[in-house]
């Protein structure tokens, strides 16, 4: 088999995966309401491990934005280990558990935690209907067309990120972004046809050597996930950062080597788009990625909160080419398995 062949499907089929995701999600529309409706909390919080607590990070960011309610997201050993300064010390707790495999040993013991310590309601999203997890919650939701072969998550992670959106927008009482969501099927078709040249020839290009992902609000922990992406598939030293947190310190490191990968909003694109030509202006190498953003524009006509998932597509491909283009294998990345188990 050539490499990279699990990954390279997973990557093109997430439009797919993702209308899949959206008649699951609209089936599911009461028992989501209805579960949100039923219980009083103080807090909401989302967990997971590895590219699901970065996950749980752009999902706690978006469901604030939109609900004004207090949501934080902790890795699940953080639950686990740390319950005190995890945990508010007063008031019932919404915990979303997100897991692809379904069956992560951190994951699972932080939600037994949870449930035997009587803290609150549990909800899990999940990708295989037979594993530990998907029978955990009040609400278990399932998102088959998210499963996949290869170790990195790409197709999982965005199919399950599509499902914090769904969560976000009708907690929110937002049912006309639910109803939208379908638009990132066709908007995700078009932005991986016309942007893999682009990618690949990045990804390809080995005068870089080093990769900052940029990011912030509900697209901070996007970019923790693309710099996972990089690391895992391409063995590359990467770092996300909040935009304007790069000028302090960080930035020290920008090289003709550098690429900055900015995932810009368009709320505060001047502030964000400010840090990208600083680093242009030290030599470094910049990626604009947004809605209109200079190198990759989705121009999808959405609202934010929905067309956030169509930075992951662009940096997935980053990094295969580059794992690719590098002889790698990102089906199997070094030293990784595709569940942590303890
Ligand atoms: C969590 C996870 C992945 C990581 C690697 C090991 O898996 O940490 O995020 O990329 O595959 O497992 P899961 O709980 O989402 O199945």
């Amino acid at each position: 088999m050539e490499n990279g062949m699990f990954t390279r499907e997973e990557i093109h089929s997430q439009p797919e995966a993702w209308s899949a995701a959206v008649e699951v999600l609209r089936h599911q529309h009461d028992s989501i309401v209805d579960l949100y409706k039923a219980g009083k909390r103080a807090q909401v919080i989302f967990t997971g491990c590895g590219s699901t607590y970065y996950l749980s990070l752009a999902a706690a960011a978006l469901f604030q934005e939109l609900t004004g309610f207090p949501a934080r997201a902790f890795p699940a050993s953080e639950l686990w280990l740390y319950p005190n300064s995890s945990y508010p010390g007063s008031g019932r707790v919404l915990l979303v558990a997100i897991s692809r495999s379904g069956e992560t040993t951190e994951t699972l013991y932080a939600c037994e935690a949870f449930k035997d310590a009587g803290r609150g309601d549990l909800v899990t999203l999940s990708c295989y209907p037979d594993k530990p997890l998907a029978a955990m919650g009040s609400l278990n939701l399932v998102l088959p067309s998210g499963a996949e072969r290869s170790v990195a998550q790409t197709r999982a992670f965005s199919t399950l990120y599509l499902a914090t959106i769904a969560l976000a927008s009708l907690w929110a009482g937002r049912e006309d972004l639910f109803d939208a969501l379908e638009g990132v099927i066709p908007a995700g078709r078009r932005v991986i046809a016309y942007y893999a040249s682009l990618a690949r020839e990045l990804g390809e290009d080995m005068s870089l050597d080093r990769f900052y992902f940029l990011g912030s609000g509900p697209r901070y922990g996007l970019a923790c996930e693309l710099s996972l992406k990089m690391k895992e598939m391409s063995l590359t030293h990467s770092e996300p950062f909040h935009f304007l947190e790069f000028r302090h310190g960080p930035k020290s490191m920008v090289s003709s080597g550098t690429l900055a990968v900015g995932l810009l909003s368009e709320g505060n694109y001047s502030h964000e788009s400010a840090v990208l030509d600083d680093v242009r202006g030290m030599g470094g190498r910049v990626l604009a990625i947004g809605e209109g953003g200079k190198d990759v524009s989705f121009d999808s006509r959405l609202d934010d909160a929905i067309y956030n998932i169509l930075f992951l597509p662009i940096g997935q491909m980053l990094a295969y080419e580059r794992s690719i283009a590098k002889g790698l294998n990102p089906d199997h990345p070094n030293n990784l398995d595709s569940v942590v188990k303890l």
